[in-house]
């Protein structure tokens, strides 16, 4: 069944798809959301990406978790991104949605105010995305204490979210010496092949960084 992503290779969320597709080796057309043909904001008004369309279908699917939820049931690879277990399911979920709403919540608070006007911007915004993302690093770090993936003992969607948030997030508010079982969890995510290669397709989108992008990584 053919399968197109709509996508930008710089985009965080896009990664958060691409990862589990990388994953389970799924052939897919990949389209970016800059192709001026492309169908993406037709498809979805909302204007957010990725997107992923079952062609045969027309089935659409935006919100990345949901595109990995569909992929895990229908184009399943070795190792199923939604644990069998419900209860190891259920906190897969939950590590999700605390890396979305929380986490890169947070960063593309930082990052978004980077792009408005100086007169603007949204200092106290600002702030208490940092302070949120400190109150984030103090709790992945007990939680990653007794944890080589974010749940139970295998790679799953928790760790696809977890991989685009901690790693812009720690451009823009530096995890440092303060947490090292976090800093080590984004390291181990960072080796991971699949990990490595959206980081990479996307290494001549990084002087497009707000801010500038830091030498590393
Ligand atoms: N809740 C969405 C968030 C997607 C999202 O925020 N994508 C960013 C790119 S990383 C985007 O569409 N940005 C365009 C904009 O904000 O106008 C998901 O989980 O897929």
């Amino acid at each position: 069944m053919a399968l197109t992503l709509y996508y930008h290779p710089f985009s965080s969320y896009s990664w958060k798809a691409l990862i589990p597709l990388y994953e389970a080796g799924t052939p897919f057309a990949p389209c970016r959301i800059d192709d001026p043909q492309n169908e993406w904001k037709r498809r979805w008004p909302i204007a957010r990406f990725p997107v992923l369309v079952e062609e045969a279908s027309g089935l659409t699917l935006p919100e990345a978790s949901i595109i990995i939820e569909y992929l895990d049931s229908h184009h399943p690879g070795p190792q199923p991104m939604l644990p069998s277990n419900p209860d190891l399911r259920l906190e897969v979920r939950l590590l999700d949605r605390f890396f979305d709403n929380y986490l890169h919540a947070s960063l593309q608070k930082i990052v978004g105010d980077r792009l408005r006007a100086a007169e603007r911007r949204d200092g106290q915004g600002v702030d208490e995305a940092r302070a949120m993302l400190d109150t984030c690093y103090a709790w992945l770090e007990a939680h990653m204490a007794d944890h080589e993936w974010a749940v139970g003992d295998g790679f799953t969607l928790a760790d696809c979210a977890a991989a685009p948030a901690l790693f812009y997030a720690d451009w823009v508010h530096p995890i440092g010496d303060a947490y090292p079982n976090v800093a080590a969890y984004r390291a181990r995510l960072l080796a991971r092949p699949s990990v490595k290669r959206v980081v990479d397709d996307a290494r001549p989108f990084r002087v497009l960084f707000p801010g500038g992008a830091p030498n590393r990584d």
